[in-house]
């Protein structure tokens, strides 16, 4: 986009599922170069709304809920404000974070489907969809699994696969299986609405194409989906939670996550402009049709309908297809929008040499780390972004966090700053000393100088923030090679006016950090401008040497950065480690929970303490047992799938929790009046579930 162009910038981050915590992966994937970025840009004093916001519909949430045993709301509210609170903390400077269960949400993400409704942009199309007869549900998105048609990865979920980034339709997976209860699903017909992302493959192409300077996985990815040629694509889904579709005859159905999430940016926009003050959605109420068009004045479509408006989309690469194909063709669709101008994706983070996995707890937590890092944001951002997997994966060590800290920050950055401003206060009192005469070796590092705001400034803006970090961090070795070269601590017996120059130069290189890490470390920067005193400046003032004047005092020296010590990593280290145990332990994870029944249902069910008082084995079985029990009530046969676990003879004496009033059944000729409970782990291991102490039988179990 020609830069001359731009009067503002919409500056989007992907909005996280609000299913759990915020890790590693997600800050250095999207937050912190979309932080630096719109920091960046603020600095630079242009025109930025920086958007994001909680996804809070779609598949991940509801099984979030089923899995924990509460509501979709309760799982959104938890985890919207543990999310917003680190972020908060974390010192993304979100100018907004909003969430897609707000009223204004549900009402623009609605709108924007009726507008491609009226449009006739949509096909409708009945088709046969999966369905779990069990929980009586169809089955979209991540309800689903299977074996990828595209790579073989067997949990490929319905809509992607997170092993080779293809999108999918839940019926090409291959061996498909419920998430729900664990069935082969059945096929069942459903209405549905779809865009027919075919008819807009010419123009996508040609939108792909006018951006060669994207980066070369995302432009790669956009074109090989180009070439296999798009298919269209059901935008409404068979669920209970999400966006209604607003339509006569869309009873039970909402809009597909992937297309109410990115009108989220939008509706965030909307909401931070002060397009209308109103609660948050309740479901409960039917409230989203209620539009407020008056407020539509207040600014946000120049935010989003303007070609002067530069709109730049940071997401992870799992993310590229949306942002790329399916978003751009909803805003094409619409007519009004302008497109992304780049969508800087960045590849995977894995930790310790693993993908990072939330069910397997493989992660390190954003809210962990504020808690067991207490004050140490910047040291994460750094190596986050130091280690960025800007063009390939990359891996975060606890060693190399500790490495950079403790051999970058402190001893490269922490300890110019400390030297500059201790030595300001020991020789002259705290007061900036007068520049006197400039020797070629000072004016060598004021050139070095004035040419780095445009190197960092030039890689920033074609997104390349390691590089723009190691910059900064350059600033602060030449600063550092500068002391060492003109030891101002060994002329201050014989020359004290050169050293108020070394000193001087060296002070205008701090300031001139200050600026220049804003973006990067915050938290430090602001420690820089107290222990300075330099407020009020920004990027256009950087590169001179005259960001302090001469009298100004300045404020204490305070560390920058504290050594990390073994003892911080190592407990890290033995936390990954109790995960890596427990996934051994375990290996799978729980199956999910069933549908909930009512308290009826369970007293129906009549469960007691028995005693094993006799056991054999059934002729000609591998697995069953024939078992006489003490009821308490009487004595009776049950057989049992328990042979392949316990021995006739270990068993008789033990007790054990009954069915009594299951129907009995003939099993292998032998009529079994009741169950006993077990409890069976991941591998299909059997154990008994017993009284922890001795009991009655006969005793109610409930
Ligand atoms: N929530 C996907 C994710 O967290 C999704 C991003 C939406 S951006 C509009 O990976
Ligand atoms: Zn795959």
């Amino acid at each position: 986009m020609d830069n001359s162009k731009i009067k503002r910038y919409t500056v989007t981050a992907a909005l996280p599922y609000t299913n759990g915590p915020v890790h590693i992966g997600h800050l250095a994937g999207v937050y912190i170069p979309a932080d630096i970025y719109a920091r960046y840009l603020r600095s630079n004093k242009r025109d930025v709304k920086f958007i994001c916001g909680s996804d809070e519909n779609g598949v991940p949430i509801t099984l979030k809920a089923k899995r924990e045993g509460i509501t979709p709301q309760e799982v959104v509210d938890k985890y919207h404000k543990i999310i917003g609170d680190s972020f908060k903390e974390f010192g993304v400077s979100f100018d907004i974070y909003h969430r897609t269960s707000s009223l204004t949400h549900h009402q623009t993400a609605a709108d924007f489907f009726e507008t491609l409704y009226d449009k006739g942009v949509f096909t409708e199309e009945v088709t046969e969809q999966y369905y779990d007869a069990t929980a009586k549900q169809f089955l979209a998105d991540r309800y689903i699994t299977g074996t990828c048609p595209k790579c073989g990865n067997e949990n490929a979920y319905g809509d992607q696969c997170e092993n080779c980034g293809s999108t999918l339709n839940a019926t090409d997976l291959i061996n498909p299986k419920s998430t729900l209860s664990g069935d082969k699903p059945i096929l069942k017909e459903t209405k549905n609405w779809f865009l027919p992302l075919d008819k807009y493959e010419d123009r996508l192409r040609t939108y792909i194409e006018s951006h060669k300077e994207w980066r070369p996985n995302v432009y790669g990815q956009c074109q090989s989906w180009l070439n296999a040629g798009l298919q269209p694509r059901a935008m409404t889904r068979d669920l209970d939670w999400g966006v209604r579709v607003p339509l006569r005859d869309a009873e039970g159905k909402v809009l597909y996550v992937w297309f109410d999430a990115p009108i989220g940016y939008i509706s965030a926009t909307k909401e931070l402009c002060n397009y209308a003050k109103l609660d948050v959605w309740n479901p409960i109420a039917e409230e989203y049709y209620i539009s407020s068009h008056e407020s539509d004045k207040c600014g946000w479509e120049e935010y989003w309908k303007s070609d002067e408006t530069k709109l730049v989309h940071f997401i992870g690469k799992d993310n590229i297809v949306f942002h790329c194909i399916i978003f751009p063709a909803m805003l094409m669709a619409h007519g009004e929008y302008t497109l992304a101008d780049n969508v800087p994706a960045n590849e995977f983070l894995n930790l310790e040499g693993q993908k990072i996995s939330t069910s397997k707890n493989w992660a390190v937590w954003l809210n962990e780390y504020l808690r067991e890092f207490e004050g140490k944001q910047d040291v994460l951002r750094y190596v986050l972004t130091a280690t960025a997997p800007e063009t390939k994966d990359n891996d975060f060590t606890w060693k190399d966090f500790q490495a950079r800290n403790n051999n970058e920050l402190v001893a490269i950055l922490g300890n110019f700053v400390n030297r500059v401003v201790v030595l300001t206060h020991k020789y002259f009192g705290g007061s900036v000393p007068t520049c006197m005469e400039i020797t070629d070796v000072d004016q060598a590092v004021i050139d070095e100088l004035a040419g780095y705001p445009g190197k960092v400034s030039a890689s920033i803006e074609n997104y390349r923030f390691r590089e723009a970090l190691s910059e900064v961090m350059n600033v602060a070795r030449l600063g550092n090679k500068y002391l060492a070269e003109t030891e101002p601590w060994k002329l201050i017996k014989t020359d004290e006016d050169r050293v108020r120059t070394i000193l001087n130069i060296a002070l205008q290189i701090a300031a001139n950090i200050q600026i220049l890490i804003e973006p990067f470390l915050p938290f430090t920067a602001e420690k820089l401008m107290k222990m300075l005193q330099n407020g009020g400046h920004d990027w256009d003032d950087a590169g001179t040497v005259s960001l302090l004047k001469r009298g100004h005092e300045i404020g204490e020296a305070v560390l920058l950065f504290d050594k990390i010590e073994d003892a911080e990593i190592d407990f890290q280290i033995e936390k990954l480690n109790q995960s890596k145990a427990s996934n051994a332990a375990s290996n799978i994870i729980a199956v999910p929970a069933k549908e909930n029944i009512q308290f009826d249902d369970f007293s129906a069910m009549d469960i007691r303490v028995a005693t094993i008082v006799a056991a054999e084995k059934v002729e000609k079985t591998k697995k069953l047992l024939k078992l006489t029990v003490n009821t308490g009530i009487d004595e009776r046969t049950v057989v049992s799938g328990i042979a392949e676990y316990y021995k006739p003879e270990d068993i008789v004496g033990k007790q054990v929790s009954m069915i009594i009033n299951l129907a009995p059944r003939e099993i292998k000729g032998i009529l079994s009046q009741g169950m006993i409970l077990m409890a069976e782990n991941a591998e299909g291991k059997l154990t008994f579930v017993a009284p922890v102490e001795k009991f009655q039988e006969g005793s109610v179990i409930r």
